[in-house]
C-alpha cells in the first residue's frame, strides 16, 4: 500500500514538474500579457468592467464618457530588453456599433515630445458587431531611445462616438 502511494506521489510530482517546465518553455520573456482579470483587486480603474469578456470575467470598456481605456504605461528603463527594434501590440476587441474612431494606440514619447506613434482602427479588423476580433499595431523603436522614454498602449475613442468598445487580453511583444 505504501509503495502504491509513493508511486502515485511520484507520478503526480513528475506530471507537475513537466507541466511547469513546459509552461516555462512557452513563456516568452519579451512578451507582456494582461487578461484584465489579473488586475482585479490590485488596480481600480473605471474602464475595467465585468461582463461577457474574451477571457475570464473582466475586460476594458471605452465609450464617449470614458474615451481612454486602461493601458500599459512603461518607461524604457523597464522594457524587458534594451535592444528591442520594434514593439507589436494586440488586443481582442469588440464593438456595439461599427465605426472608424476607436483605435488601439502605441505611443512612445519623452519629456512630453512624441518620438513615434501608431494606431490601428478597430474597423480594419472588426466587421461584425458583438464579435471578438484581434486588433494589431506595431512601431519601430528609434536607436538611442532615452531611458526616460515612456511607452503607452491603450484603446482610445478620439471622436467620443456613441459606440461602446470592449478590449481584453493585451499581448505586447518586444522584438529584438
Ligand atoms: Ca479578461
Amino acid at each position: 500500500m505504501i509503495k502504491k502511494i509513493n508511486l502515485f506521489a511520484l507520478i503526480a510530482l513528475a506530471t507537475l514538474l513537466f507541466a511547469c517546465s513546459s509552461d516555462e518553455d512557452k513563456k516568452n520573456p519579451l512578451t507582456i500579457t494582461n487578461d484584465i482579470d489579473q488586475m482585479v483587486g490590485w488596480v481600480q480603474h473605471p474602464t475595467i468592467i465585468k461582463g461577457d469578456a474574451h477571457s475570464g470575467k473582466y475586460m476594458i470598456k471605452v465609450d464617449s464618457i470614458l474615451p481612454y481605456g486602461l493601458g500599459l504605461y512603461l518607461i524604457a528603463e523597464d522594457f524587458p530588453t534594451k535592444i528591442a527594434k520594434s514593439i507589436n501590440a494586440s488586443i481582442w476587441g469588440k464593438l456595439t456599433k461599427l465605426n472608424d474612431s476607436i483605435s488601439l494606440v502605441i505611443d512612445l514619447s519623452s519629456k512630453g515630445q512624441s518620438i513615434t506613434y501608431n494606431s490601428s482602427n478597430f474597423n480594419n479588423y472588426i466587421k461584425k458587431t458583438g464579435e471578438w476580433e484581434k486588433v494589431d499595431v506595431s512601431i519601430n523603436i528609434p536607436k538611442n531611445l532615452p531611458l526616460d522614454a515612456t511607452l503607452k498602449i491603450y484603446i482610445w475613442d478620439p471622436q467620443k462616438t456613441n459606440t461602446t468598445a470592449f478590449g481584453d487580453d493585451f499581448e505586447i511583444t518586444f522584438i529584438e
